[in-house]
């Protein structure tokens, strides 16, 4: 877009004479992020032209952006997507709507947005219709197909990006955009009562953090796994009921049979262990449900079928969630049913939190701060 071009309109402020994108005067021509080139490559922290929206975006100024593992399996290479390179991850970001797109309803200057893992959909095909648009088979997902929230500047496409109410803090809100989205859409996807055992799988890390508050805000009862004293520690101060630590019990699933009184209702399996997930088919409860979250780089388990079928069990996945969970995920948040103690750090930090990710030390969630 030529700045020559630019016109001031009173009622929309500055417009773009050819496209009529509405837009801040201050949004300048290049900006910070993280980039790399190859997986497991160099993340550089670099200057990069600010991406300009389409029609149907927005252009977010992305203050905050959470980290989530799923930056680092995509960093790492493990799963087999199609990823753009060279790529700008992240996918949790919160930030402030600077410019529209010329097709853009409902937005304006100024409005608070969450940039999600789906950034957008088709709203066409029978899943985007019937409200499963995270399984669209057009979906681009940020930070992957395209580039995400590890920038300053970011697009969204405006149906998908998420409305959060002004005055909410971004960077406690942005791990609400995924990590906090899917571990509430997981308990959903439990059909758990209030009052049943949850039993949360990787309760420590940031998806667990988040399922662990979400659960006892559900009102269910919540049995927190995760490895070592700390991260057993920090679910128990979230609010689990109980906590087992999995590195040190003899036995995990008589273990957790023992403590829910015939096994978990639910069993959310938020973490990145296959052995973890193989585990949890043995303590869930008859006619309960195991929901696969997390996703190892091997993905593969042995399902045991004579258990499955004798026990009346259900074996779900549970990817992200669509528009009215994000609504709802973010609404506990802002009511302060959920807390986010996360970690604040720079962009340019990036480095440093993959490896802690990667070693499994970090607990809760980092959120990190663009301008630095
Ligand atoms: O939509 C989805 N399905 C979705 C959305 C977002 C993230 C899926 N994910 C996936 C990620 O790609 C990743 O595989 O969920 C998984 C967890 O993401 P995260 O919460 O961002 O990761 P983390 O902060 O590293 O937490 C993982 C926790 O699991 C624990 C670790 O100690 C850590 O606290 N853990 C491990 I590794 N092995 C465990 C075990 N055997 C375990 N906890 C219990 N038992
Ligand atoms: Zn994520």
């Amino acid at each position: 877009m030529l700045l020559s071009s630019i016109r001031f309109s009173a009622r929309r402020g500055p417009v773009c004479s050819h496209s009529f994108v509405r837009f801040k005067t201050s949004i300048p021509r290049s900006q910070k992020a993280v980039v790399y080139e190859t997986h497991g490559g160099p993340l550089l922290y670099r200057d990069v032209p600010v991406p300009k929206p389409k029609p149907n975006e927005l252009l977010v100024n992305v203050k905050y952006s959470g980290v989530c593992h799923s930056d680092l399996h995509l960093y790492k290479g493990e799963w087999p997507f199609d990823v753009k390179l060279p790529l700008i991850g992240g996918h949790e970001g919160a930030g402030e709507v600077v410019a529209i797109g010329e097709a853009v309803k409902g937005w304006k200057i100024g409005d608070l947005a969450g940039v999600k893992w789906l950034n957008s959909s088709c709203q066409l095909c029978e899943y985007c219709v019937s409200g499963h648009e995270p399984v669209c088979p057009s979906q681009v997902i940020s930070g992957c197909h395209q580039d995400g929230t590890f920038q300053q500047y970011t697009v969204a496409d405006a149906i998908q990006a998420a409305k959060i109410p002004k005055g909410t803090d971004l960077a406690e809100v942005a791990p609400i955009l995924c990590a906090g989205l899917t571990a509430y859409k997981a308990l959903k996807r439990t059909e758990a009562r209030p009052g049943n055992w949850i039993a949360v799988v990787g309760a420590g890390g940031g998806l667990g953090s988040l399922a662990v508050q979400y659960a006892k805000a559900m009102g269910f009862m919540v049995l927190g796994i995760d490895g070592g004293k700390d991260k057993t520690q920090w679910a128990k101060s979230l609010g689990a009921h109980e906590v087992v630590d999995f590195t040190t019990v003899p036995d995990l699933p008589k273990t957790v049979v023992g403590i829910t009184g015939g096994g978990a209702h639910g069993v959310v399996n938020v973490s990145a262990s296959l052995a973890a997930l193989q585990q949890s088919f043995f303590y869930v409860r008859p006619t309960g449900t195991v929901v696969l979250v997390g996703i190892p780089g091997k993905p593969t388990v042995d399902l045991p079928v004579l258990p499955t079928v004798g026990r009346n069990l259900k074996i779900v996945g549970s990817v992200v969630g669509n528009r009215k969970d994000t609504q709802e995920a973010v609404e506990f948040f802002t009511r302060g049913l959920v807390q986010l103690p996360v970690k604040v750090a720079g962009l340019s930090e990036l480095p440093r939190i993959f490896e802690e990710m990667d070693k499994g030390i970090i607990m809760g969630r980092y959120s990190v701060d663009t301008s630095r």
